[in-house]
């Protein structure tokens, strides 16, 4: 069966997978959303149905007035005699820790603390015994892939923390995972950083500890040097064995909005590459080492991506989420209903809004939502950032009301049309392309937004665009009647 990539279109950066009872099981980072690490199954590693999140409690994770890209880095999950663990970072208040459920469709348990600093954390299973990694310094300061043996139990380390790789030479080495393949240790990661110059590297060893033998022709995987190409950035991923005995690798990546246009609104989504490894035990990744649209699996599925969403085929518990922690009195979600009570915090502000987004998944989309108000403002914003924001709202004047668009960009605030309109009820509507937002209040053009402002090359960080619901101004807004078409072209 042929596949397209990416495979799970949208931000969700960071992809780890394992696989469990005939599954696969993949968790992505999710920085100031709550809640947080977005929890997926498959059973063909092409078709991805989030079934939930890791971090559903407040007392799971810190996201208190934390700055956009701070909060949940790159987690890892693995499966290990019946339970699953996911490892992560908090990047705001540097700490490591890693949570448990035996129930994947359950609750996760409080999180264990691991004193070995870095990010990117990694858990490795061998023989009762856990190693623990990460990206930081270890004991001595020696700065590279840093390991320790813990107590899965408790999280207590049990030696000291070794630098085991310092990599094959780039820049930012990040992402290890270590994975015990025929009698060899291989320890993959990414370097390059997380913009064009990604790749993934590898190395290998008898031992747990090193030392490790570099693969001589790293990077094994990288598009760096792919253009004119619209998939970028790949790098930071997960080895993982199907099934059927093919190996992949799920790894990150990001679409340019054009050809030659190198920005990108979508955050950074997942790939699926095949890895195949060779007689002497090394392996290579896609045909020539880099990430190409589609390729082949030996398996029966046709990969169906959802094109449509609205408040009846959604879950409001799974597909949508909240700025930072949220002050759940503010909404009243049903399910053809969402009615929000806004606040004085407004997007601009490094706090919780009244806020509820869903990732926009493609460039092409048409968006309409039926918005009535009773005072201040509410409606839909496409947003990258507290910078970065466009909206398309109503609002209560002193006469009446008004439709507005608003641009925000490099924390310039801008309103670029205001109309007056009859009543606090209007339909609003977005339709973009993979250049514009396109904004509407009924059939009344409002103006548009370039996408490219949207991007982490402007906005900086490590998210994707995210559209959302808000209000703002001590008001009720009640929302119907979504609807959001992705489109091909
Ligand atoms: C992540 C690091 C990276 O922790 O970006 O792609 C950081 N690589 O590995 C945030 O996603």
């Amino acid at each position: 069966m042929i596949y397209t990539n990416p495979v799970l279109k949208g931000f969700y950066p960071d992809p780890s997978v394992c696989r469990a009872n005939g599954k696969y099981y993949m968790v992505c980072s999710s920085f100031q959303y709550f809640p947080g690490v977005p929890l997926f199954e498959s059973e063909d590693l092409v078709n991805w149905k989030q079934i939930g999140h890791v971090l559903t409690r407040k007392s799971q994770v810190m996201l208190e007035k934390i700055n956009s890209s701070g909060g949940v880095f790159a987690p890892t999950i693995r499966y290990n005699n019946g339970r699953f663990y996911m490892v992560t970072t908090n990047d705001t208040t540097h700490e490591n820790f890693y949570v448990y459920t035996d129930d994947i469709y359950g609750e996760w348990s409080e999180p264990i603390t691991v004193k070995q600093g870095g990010i990117d954390p990694s858990l490795y299973f061998e023989d009762g015994r856990t190693y623990f990694m990460s990206n930081g310094s270890d004991d001595n300061g020696v700065g590279g892939v840093v390991q320790c043996e813990i107590n899965i139990e408790t999280g207590e380390k049990l030696s000291a923390s070794k630098c085991i790789w310092q990599g094959s030479g780039g820049r930012y080495l990040e992402s290890p995972h270590l994975y015990k393949i025929s009698g060899y240790y291989y320890l993959m990661a990414a370097e390059g950083g997380t913009e064009y110059g990604h790749m993934i590297t590898y190395t290998r060893s008898k031992s747990v500890w090193g030392p490790f033998e570099n693969y001589p022709k790293n990077p094994v995987l990288t598009n760096r040097n792919k253009a004119p190409f619209i998939i970028q950035g790949i790098g930071h991923g997960d080895l993982v064995e199907d099934y059927n005995g093919n190996w992949h690798i799920a790894c990150l990546g990001f679409r340019q909005i054009h050809m030659w246009m190198p920005y990108h609104n979508l955050g950074r989504e997942v790939f699926l590459i095949p890895v195949q490894f060779d007689g002497d035990g090394w392996f290579t990744a896609g045909k020539d080492g880099t990430c190409a649209e589609s390729y082949e699996l030996e398996s029966d599925f046709v990969q169906s991506p959802k094109k449509n969403y609205t408040f009846e085929n959604t879950d409001w518990n799974i597909d949508w989420c909240y700025l930072r922690h949220p002050k759940l009195e503010n909404y009243e979600l049903s399910e053809s209903k969402a009615v929000l009570h806004g606040t004085d915090i407004t997007l601009d502000d490094t706090d919780s809004p009244t806020f509820i987004g869903i990732r926009q998944r493609d460039f092409n989309f048409d968006l309409s939502v039926d918005l009535s108000i009773d005072c201040g403002e509410a409606g839909v914003t496409v947003y990258m950032c507290e910078d970065e924001h466009y909206e398309v709202a109503l609002r209560k004047t002193d006469s009446g009301f008004e439709a507005v668009l608003k641009l925000n960009i490099g924390g310039i605030k801008h309103i670029q049309t205001a109309v007056p309109v009859d009543s606090g009820s209007v339909k609003l509507r977005i339709v973009a392309d993979n250049l514009f937002y396109n904004f509407y209040v009924g059939d009344t053009h409002l103006g548009c937004g370039q996408t490219k402002y949207l991007t982490s090359e402007v906005s900086g960080g490590f998210t994707g665009v995210v559209i959302g619901l808000y209000a703002v101004g001590g008001n009720t807004a009640e929302f119907e009647n979504l609807a959001i078409d992705y489109r091909e072209e």
